[in-house]
């Protein structure tokens, strides 16, 4: 991975193929402030145009993932700063410009602004200490950053409803019951070294098959069942253009590893 030096994130590699973003205000419980989001962001991209990263994990500590927006950032912010600046918009790049894979290992505080974060990641690993929570409602205001949106998508209009209107808290352990963690680990570093396998087994795969399989299960989000499976497949067909299928193709029990050409 390329280095990279910062002030509120680390970068690391810690398995072949993995770029690890640790969130690293540890005072702040790393409240997500503007300058925090453009190293994260300027961290994601590097990682993104990296030929030997082939998937991302983001976390944050043990007592916190993030505790959200940094409030002390936002309480003097007016209507017309707000929407000129477009304030908010640019943390949206993790989704919008990131097209590998990237795995949020979640520990601790999830709230708001930090939530919304592990939902614009591709997976969502936690531990049963973690707490989520969008408790926007209780500063006077609403998720700014997807919440509404991902949270109802990943758990039901109802659910999300209420957890969105009261500004309660739900478990690590919740958040699987529901589907929004793919997994949940009793302990933190467990959470964190399955993310970080996971993160390595897919960096070990095709980066040309990786890239399309992202790209069309979040097509599933956006298109209706019908355009979505007619975009899946004219994306399959186009797979038999690279050389990873071919080398794939002809070991058929067990795609070997080394030989994949990232072609
Ligand atoms: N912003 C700024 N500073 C924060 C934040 C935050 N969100 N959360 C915690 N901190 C700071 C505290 O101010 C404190 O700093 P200091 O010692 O200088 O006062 C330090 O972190 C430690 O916090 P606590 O002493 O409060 O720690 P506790 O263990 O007692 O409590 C809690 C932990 C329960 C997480 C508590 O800190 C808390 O309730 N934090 C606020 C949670 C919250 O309301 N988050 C939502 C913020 S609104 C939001 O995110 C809007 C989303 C908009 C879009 C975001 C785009 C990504």
């Amino acid at each position: 991975a390329p280095a990279m030096s910062y002030e509120h994130i680390l970068v690391s590699n810690p398995k072949p193929g993995v770029g690890l973003v640790t969130l690293n205000r540890p005072r702040a419980l790393n409240a997500l402030s503007t300058p925090l989001f453009l190293e994260l962001n300027d961290a994601l991209l590097k990682l993104n145009q990296d030929k030997d990263t082939g998937a991302i994990v983001i976390t944050g500590s043990n007592k916190a993932f993030a505790a959200g927006a940094d409030i002390k950032e936002m309480k003097d912010l007016t209507f017309s700063s707000a929407y000129t600046t477009d304030f908010i918009e640019l943390w949206s790049s993790p989704t919008s410009q990131i097209k590998k894979p990237i795995i949020a290992a979640v520990n601790g505080y999830a709230l708001g602004g930090g939530c919304e974060l592990a939902m614009m990641t591709d997976i969502i690993y936690c531990s049963s200490t973690a707490t989520f929570g969008q408790p926007e409602i209780k500063l006077g205001t609403i998720p700014g950053a997807g919440g509404s949106q991902r949270l109802t998508r990943a758990i039901g209009k109802s659910r999300a409803m209420e957890l969105i209107l009261t500004g309660k808290n739900f478990s690590g352990k919740e958040a699987g019951e529901w589907g929004l963690a793919a997994r949940v680990f009793q302990e933190p570093e467990e959470c964190l070294e399955e993310a970080l396998k996971t993160a390595e087994l897919i960096a070990g795969y095709s980066q040309v098959a990786v890239k399309a399989a992202k790209e069309v299960v979040n097509k599933s989000q956006d298109l209706g069942v019908r355009d979505g499976m007619e975009y899946e497949r004219r994306v399959f067909h186009s797979l038999f253009g690279s050389k990873d299928q071919k080398i794939g193709m002809f070991y058929p029990a067990s795609i070997p590893v080394p030989l994949l050409t990232k072609d």
